[in-house]
């Protein structure tokens, strides 16, 4: 592909509520857009950054600089740059994941878009719809947080994951688990535990978990091998896998028995399906998580949560969960499920007025 440049929009968009977890609050997605230019398509990005770095190192205006000096220029000079291309030309450059990740998904869906191929379609899925749960965050009040769920559940998300942080743990999760039942329910700590908290952590067995995720810090594999010898619910990791190493990592050192599969922490779609890979030969189920994005990047994670490993509800939840308008088509709940779109590359594209509406700036960089 002939690629010509590389715009960058920051956009904010206010959430439908304000979404708390162990690191912080956030009430509005700040975050890019990539709008990669090819001669024969444009295609579209969505980086997992938000306005500080609590989740990872990176932050939205961390991510717009790496981009526009270091990750964009390097695509010049590429000799019949594709998708498979990018992630090669910008591996030199550390770390930054989620920037690479919305480059690469620009020129794929770039790509993808000039050959009429869907993203489902090139990654390998196996679904026309995908099982979805939802990401509660933590509440003011344990009325609070039971009012969200039920409203939840009538919504028809398959599981519930409570969000936990130290003070916020056995007791949602109790109250949750006897006032709705047998559904099927989880927790995410974001790394917000130390070694020394296993002990408490084991209260949680009494609430039959589908899994327990990321309770250390994201380098603590060890520690997460430790809590799981003792845990009975099975440890799932997200901000520490950040690769398909770290995965096969993970695994053959017992730190987790389920992996959140998010392409934005791995540096893109074409790593995040290698790790699918690793897990699926292992035996590990995989599911896809979220960094609350708006349709551009939910479009290609349902796209990825139609692979045959993720047997798991995602954390891809309608349109309606994060946004009062979203940038594209909205994606609709029918009966729990989300259906993948069909259309070229990732199967969407922002709305033009209503991204207008929500872009702060706008910078394009020409590839020469
Ligand atoms: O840890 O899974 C997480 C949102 C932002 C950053 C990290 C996480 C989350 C979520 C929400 O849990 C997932 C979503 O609905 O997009
Ligand atoms: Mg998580």
């Amino acid at each position: 592909m002939n690629l010509e440049g590389v715009e960058i929009l920051h956009i904010s968009m206010p959430l439908v509520g304000a979404f708390r977890t162990s690191f912080g609050t956030e009430a509005v997605r700040d975050t890019l857009l990539l709008r990669a230019v090819a001669d024969d398509a444009e295609g579209w990005g969505e980086c997992g950054a938000s306005e500080a770095p609590l989740y990872s190192g990176e932050y939205t205006q961390g991510a717009a600089d790496v981009l526009r000096r270091h990750l964009i220029p390097a695509l010049a000079g590429v000799p019949d740059l594709d998708s498979h291309g990018v992630a090669p030309a910008l591996s030199r450059f550390k770390e930054n994941r989620l920037a690479k990740a919305a480059l690469e998904t620009a020129v794929l869906d770039a790509d993808l878009k000039a050959r009429g191929v869907p993203l489902s379609h090139a990654l390998g899925a196996v679904r026309r719809s995908v099982p979805c749960g939802v990401s509660v965050g933590i509440a003011d009040s344990i009325p609070v947080l039971l009012d969200a769920v039920e409203e939840y559940l009538a919504a028809g998300y398959l599981r519930i994951k409570l969000k936990i942080e130290p003070g916020w743990d056995i007791e949602p999760v109790r109250a949750v688990r006897e006032r709705f039942g047998d559904i099927m329910l989880q927790v995410d700590a974001n790394a917000g535990y130390e070694r020394g908290d296993i002990d408490h952590l084991l209260a949680l067995d009494a609430f039959d978990l589908s899994l327990v995720e990321q309770p250390l810090p994201m380098d603590d594999l060890l520690g997460h091998a430790m809590l799981g010898r003792r845990l009975a619910a099975p440890i799932c990791l997200d901000e520490s896998i950040v690769s398909a190493r770290a995965a096969a990592a993970a695994i053959e050192l017992s730190a987790c028995r389920i992996v959140n599969i998010k392409p934005g922490r791995v540096g893109g779609y074409l790593e995040a399906r290698r790790i699918h890979d690793v897990c699926v030969a292992n035996g590990v189920p995989v599911w896809c998580g979220g960094m609350l994005e708006t349709g551009v990047g939910r479009a290609a994670n349902v796209a990825l949560a139609a692979l045959p490993g993720f047997t798991l509800p995602g954390d891809t939840s309608a349109s309606e969960r994060y946004f009062d308008e979203d940038l594209t088509e909205p994606f609709r709940l029918v009966d729990g499920h989300l259906t993948v779109p069909t259309g070229p590359g990732i199967g969407v594209s922002p709305d033009p007025d209503i991204l207008a509406g929500v872009t702060v700036s706008r910078e394009w960089i020409p590839i020469r």
